[in-house]
């Protein structure tokens, strides 16, 4: 068959995809009126011989964009790779011009689709809970997350300069103040996630558990990324305490700090980079602040203990002596006080003093 013939043939079967696309827009509407309504007609394709001579037209390549997007509207993995790869044998093989840059696009999807398989597809994944609280790292790809976990505890993880180097949740502890904290990366977490795009149905039911959340943003790149995240995070009425790690801080401009705190006005922003050590202390400060916690070291025979013991804000010296004996709670009588809820060194208090943080408690009974 001359090329001439076979390209006739490819317009028309795109015509017909028109024609059977219920609700295609007005582009395709238009297009229906203006040719009589004739491709809903045309099913089965006539022989060949018939179109000869026919001015067939491909679908318009406004109305072919609308219908491949509908197409593709929840389908991901191996399905929507099919859905792509028909889409691009019903498009005219033009090499310039709306029709070549639909196919680029297709292309393109095609990639991304590739790139959001690799991210764990499951209904729900869980992370077994560690430590006194569990603080969910969230951002771009390649935002520093990973990196962010391995300085601030003594696991091993793979990072990379390149998107979704981590592909599932990743849980460490790290010791805050002495209290065992646990820190999970949640891996691409993209556009969409609310609609279960790179498996985010599930990403963001990790961090749902969470007590709070340290989104992470470089400080050198775009902060659409951070913006993107956080949205998704709060169309999934995902509401905890949180802070902005502004990431890379040693590799960043001089006024891209203003420009993160003006583009999130509205948390705390911590400049953080894995090779200063002391950014690392006061993103644990503030990470600490964010799990609601005290710490309270307990004294016993006159010796103070380095482990101390989290309680919630508020705790009671009774609250304290329960969490280190439930007996000792039971038969506590008040405590010795030294820190910031005493008035002096040693203080003597009831049983329903309220301690402060890094108060040292000594039990009495
Ligand atoms: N200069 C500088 N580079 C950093 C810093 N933190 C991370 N990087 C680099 O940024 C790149 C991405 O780091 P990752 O820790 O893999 O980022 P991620 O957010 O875990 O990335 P994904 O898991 O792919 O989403 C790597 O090349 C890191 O070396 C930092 O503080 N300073
Ligand atoms: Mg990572």
């Amino acid at each position: 068959m001359a090329r001439g013939q076979l390209e006739q043939k490819r317009l028309i079967r795109c015509f017909q995809l028109s024609a059977s696309e219920e609700a295609a827009g007005q582009d395709a509407n238009r297009f229906r009126h203006s040719f009589g309504g004739v491709g809903s007609r045309l099913l089965p394709a006539p022989p060949e011989s018939q179109w000869e001579g026919v001015g067939a037209m491909p679908m318009p390549h406004r109305t072919f964009a609308q219908v491949a997007k509908r197409r593709l509207v929840g389908k991901e993995g191996t399905e929507r790779v099919r859905m792509i790869r028909s889409l691009m044998s019903e498009l005219p093989d033009y090499k310039n011009g709306p029709y070549a840059d639909l196919r680029k696009w297709l292309e393109g999807e095609l990639d991304r689709t590739r790139v959001r398989a690799k991210v764990i597809h499951r209904d729900s994944l869980s992370v077994r809970r560690e430590g006194a609280a569990q603080i969910a790292f969230v951002g771009p790809p390649n935002a520093g997350k990973s990196s962010l976990l391995q300085a601030l505890s003594s696991i091993q993880i793979k990072t990379g300069d390149y998107a979704f180097t981590t592909l599932r949740p990743v849980p460490a502890l790290t010791r805050i103040g002495g209290v065992l904290v646990q820190l999970v990366e949640i891996p691409g977490l993209i556009e969409g996630a609310n609609e279960d795009r790179g498996g985010g149905r599930a990403l963001l039911g990790v961090l749902r558990s969470a007590d709070a959340i340290v989104f992470c943003g470089a400080l050198g790149e775009s902060f659409e990324g951070l913006r993107i995240v956080r949205a998704e995070v709060a169309a999934a009425r995902i509401d905890k305490p949180a802070i902005v790690a502004a990431t890379k801080a040693d590799d960043a401009p001089g006024d891209a700090l203003a420009r993160l705190a003006a583009a999130e006005p509205d948390l705390e922003i911590v400049p953080v980079s894995v090779l200063d050590d002391v950014s690392l202390d006061r993103l644990r400060e503030a990470i600490w602040q964010l799990t609601g916690l005290i710490r309270v070291y307990p004294k016993r025979d006159g010796k103070v203990d380095e482990e101390p013991f989290a309680l919630p804000i508020g705790a009671t010296v009774a609250e304290v002596a329960d969490e280190i004996h439930h007996e000792l709670g039971a038969v506590c009588a008040g405590a010795l006080v030294w820190g910031k809820s005493a008035r002096f060194d040693g203080q003597r208090v009831g049983r329903a003093h309220v301690v402060a943080d890094s108060d040292i408690v000594e039990i009495i009974v």
